[in-house]
């Protein structure tokens, strides 16, 4: 069955020479044709559909096509309609994007978890989402007693407890210490250099998200684990710096394992030179801290006003009920890091000139949206969205689009939007953060 080239040539000659009329049948007005009524949709906004376990046959007999109006058409070979129902804003483009928007998300669900006895850990770095160069994160496990090991690292951290209760120390500078109890909702900080350890309190185990103000998180020099400087110290030293016999340093471990099972800490300890508490606390209680509410949901900031040893860090919890929306807005502060904690939601980037570009985000979801672009988050889910916005400032910060047109003179807004001075009248001067919008 070999194909010599002379045939192969041969084969070609033919098939140019006979252009004028083709070897093969051509249907006539081809494009006119009905295409198979597939799943399409009629209005600009695409179909929006998530994928309960219990219908994931139906959805693959069925699934979401690139049809939007009278453009695109259905995917002629297999597709992967899991992954597809997930951004149906990018199968389905958005008629209203336009230009080019790299990719801005990421899925935890695409990182690599690193299993351990007693947890796990998987990370969202530069590498996975090349805008993010000011932030990195990571979702931790560790189970009740579970030591994520004593260390310290060389950029600032954030922490926030997703699920459980965790038992938290450090001790500073100056040998004041706290040992603190973190409750699902509460955040710590910890600024570069300073040591800590976390232990899981709660059964069967707890789950918190780190960020940290750096994407190259696995960057060389960057995680200091104390057991591993001390088995990369000489004995002889380890005796001289604790004044006690080598011997007693032979049993520790030498895996490099960043967290161990073992038992639950009584939390006791006290220090002679006093604790670390108020506006040294790394300690920020925002489990019990009062929301503000509003129409379409409800927002928590915490930023260096509250929260003085956040230098950095600082961050939002939103909550946007079903069919309300983070209202169009754009910070001045840099870019935006953020997390999505439950639903599903969307929202699109626009960065000037023409360029915007449409993403959707579910659990998990990580994403960055750049310095100063103009966004929105709307909840597109049946359930509330909690989402997470950090940023490598001290404070939050954002302008509303609505709150900026309505304070500028009404006439002078009106004729750069071509529309009413009644329309601009009636733009909110306040500035709710979530809206609900109209049906
Ligand atoms: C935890 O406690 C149990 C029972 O007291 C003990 O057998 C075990 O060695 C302890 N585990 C660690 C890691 O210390
Ligand atoms: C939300 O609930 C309504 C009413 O039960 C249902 O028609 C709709 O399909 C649901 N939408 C989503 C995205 O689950
Ligand atoms: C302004 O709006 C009117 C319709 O109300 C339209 O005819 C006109 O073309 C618009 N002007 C611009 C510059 O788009
Ligand atoms: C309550 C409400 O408005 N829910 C809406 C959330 O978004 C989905 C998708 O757009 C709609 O189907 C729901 O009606």
């Amino acid at each position: 069955m070999r194909t010599s080239l002379l045939q192969a040539t041969a084969l070609f000659v033919v098939l140019t020479s006979a252009a004028a009329t083709p070897p093969y049948p051509i249907p006539e007005a081809a494009n006119d044709a009905p295409q198979p009524q597939r799943r399409q949709t009629k209005h600009l906004r695409p179909i929006i559909e998530r994928v309960p376990a219990s219908s994931l046959e139906k959805r693959a007999e069925e699934p979401l096509q690139p049809v939007v109006g009278v453009k695109g058409a259905p995917l002629l070979i297999p597709e992967n309609s899991l992954l597809d129902s997930q951004n149906p804003d990018h199968l389905q483009t958005n008629p209203t994007d336009g230009g080019l928007v790299t990719n801005l998300k990421w899925s935890m669900s695409l990182s690599g978890m690193n299993l351990f006895e007693g947890g796990f850990v998987r990370e969202q770095v530069v590498t996975d989402l090349p805008p993010s160069k000011d932030f990195s994160a990571a979702q931790n496990h560790v189970n009740q007693g579970a030591i994520r090991h004593m260390h310290w690292h060389d950029i600032n951290e954030w922490g926030y407890v997703t699920a459980g209760s965790l038992l938290i120390g450090a001790v500073s500078d100056e040998g004041k210490n706290q040992v603190f109890r973190a409750n699902k909702g509460d955040m710590w900080f910890f600024p570069k250099g300073q040591g800590h350890v976390i232990q899981g309190l709660s059964s069967p185990g707890a789950e918190y998200l780190l960020v940290f103000d750096n994407g190259d998180f696995d960057a060389k020099g960057r995680t200091f684990n104390v057991d591993d400087w001390l088995v990369h110290t000489p004995p002889s030293v380890l005796a001289k710096n604790f004044g006690m016999p080598e011997s007693v340093f032979a049993s520790i471990p030498k895996s490099a394992a960043s967290i161990m099972k073992g038992n639950a800490s009584t939390g006791l300890i006290s220090s002679p030179n006093g604790k670390l508490e108020g506006a040294s606390s790394f300690h920020y209680r925002a489990s019990e801290k009062p929301f503000t509410v509003v129409e379409g949901g409800r927002y928590l900031k915490v930023d260096k006003s509250v929260f003085p040893i956040q230098t950095t860090l600082a961050s939002q919890i939103v909550e946007i009920k079903p069919g309300a929306m983070r209202e169009m807005h754009w910070h001045p502060t840099g870019v935006e890091w953020v997390y999505f904690v439950q639903g599903s939601a969307r929202a699109t980037v626009w960065l000037g000139g023409a360029n915007a570009r449409t993403f959707d985000f579910t659990t998990g979801d990580t994403a960055v949206f750049p310095d100063n672009s103009g966004h929105y988050i709307e909840n597109v889910s049946n359930e509330t969205v909690t989402y997470l916005e950090i940023f490598k400032a001290d404070t939050v910060k954002d302008f509303s689009l609505s709150q900026w047109l309505s304070l500028t003179p009404n006439d002078l807004v009106a004729q750069v939007l071509n529309v009413s001075i009644e329309t601009v009248k009636k733009f909110r001067t306040d500035k709710p953060v979530i809206v609900m919008g109209k049906k």
